[in-house]
């Protein structure tokens, strides 16, 4: 079996990364000080201590209110700098960061502030790290379509930051179809689009979000297993699954990782990539994941190394970068 080592060493992209989700315990309470914003937790280990959720909305709850102490480009850039610091030493060439400004909007910070701040760490990394990247804009499903309309609008005035469009937040009552003319004023931008289905939701929200809104990848899809006819068109038409293990125990979709449907998928001709989600919040980053789908799945290193490389395929590099990571 590949080393931890081996496996932290491998280059490969992350395609599945909430920026928020990686605002670290020690970090909140830094910028918490420094905004003069009152967390309600005494210290690190008590913040630490409701990381124990039941479910993808008692996660929500804790993600959206401890971002709250995210206010200045400064912030944002801090955020995203650590962040690219892990990435670099667990392998990462290329990252796909996706964002809420919805959630950021909502509490009076200016998505310029946000875009940014993030754009700012992000360029620094290309040239010091070697790390190449795009950022997603995530409409947050579980609030009004309208609102998800007028961030995509103001988004527009920075598309040289922003590849593409993502759907995130509760999924549960919220189906992709809402969001069908919303997409498609994204993808008549020129913007890419992925969504987040099947990760508490139906296989039948994955269908609408390749049928309705376009969607290259599917983020999670770990429902897909389900469906036999769903995990067939997959496998021929292509579509990415954009995996995160150590959500998915954490968030409880699965009861153990020896569940994970990973490499039946992969088995099943479906392109599966493995990614990290809040790796704040989930245990750990994208080389943890694959430490920790070797040791619960007996993933091997030419597994690794194929997954390594659809998420390089799979990725919205420009070809002439593609080229090079492969
Ligand atoms: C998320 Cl794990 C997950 N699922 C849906 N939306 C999200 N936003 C941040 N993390
Ligand atoms: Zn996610």
């Amino acid at each position: 079996a590949p080393s931890d080592d081996a496996l932290f060493a491998l280059p490969k992209a992350e395609l599945h990364l909430h920026i928020e989700g990686t605002l670290e315990p020690d970090l909140a309470f830094e910028l918490a000080a420094r905004n003069e914003i009152p967390l309600p937790y005494a210290s690190v280990d008590e913040l630490e201590r409701h990381y124990d959720f039941s479910d993808l909305q008692s996660f929500l709850d804790l993600y959206y209110a401890t971002m709250d102490v995210l206010r200045t480009e400064a912030d944002f850039a801090e955020l995203t700098r650590r962040y690219l610091a892990k990435a670099s030493s667990q392998g990462l060439r290329h990252v796909e960061l996706f964002f809420d400004p919805q959630a950021h909007t909502a509490r009076g910070v200016p998505i310029e502030t946000v875009i940014d701040g993030i754009g700012a760490a992000l360029d620094d990394a290309e040239r010091d790290l070697g790390i190449s990247s795009g950022l997603i804009l995530s409409f947050l499903r579980d609030q009004p379509v309208d609102d998800a309309d007028r961030t995509l609008s103001a988004a527009l005035g920075r598309t040289d930051r922003i590849i593409g469009v993502g759907l995130d937040s509760a999924e549960v009552g919220y189906p992709p179809s809402l969001f069908e003319g919303v997409y498609a004023r994204a993808r008549a931008e020129g913007l890419h689009v992925v969504a987040h289905a099947g990760e508490e939701g139906p296989p039948e929200y994955i269908r609408q979000a390749l049928d309705l809104l376009g969607a290259e990848r599917i983020d999670h899809g770990i429902r897909a297993i389900e469906d036999p006819e769903l995990v067939a068109r997959l496998a021929s038409e292509g579509i990415a699954l954009t995996m995160c293990p150590l959500s998915n125990v954490r968030l409880r979709t699965i009861d153990t990782l020896g569940e994970h449907p990973l490499r039946r998928l992969d088995a099943a001709g479906v392109r599966v990539t493995v990614n990290s989600d809040d790796p704040a919040y989930f245990g750990g980053y994208v080389g943890d994941n694959f430490v920790a789908v070797r040791d619960a799945l007996g993933v091997t290193s030419d597994e690794a190394r194929r997954f390594a490389r659809t998420s390089f395929e799979t990725s919205f590099a420009p070809d002439e970068r593609k080229r090079e990571l492969l």
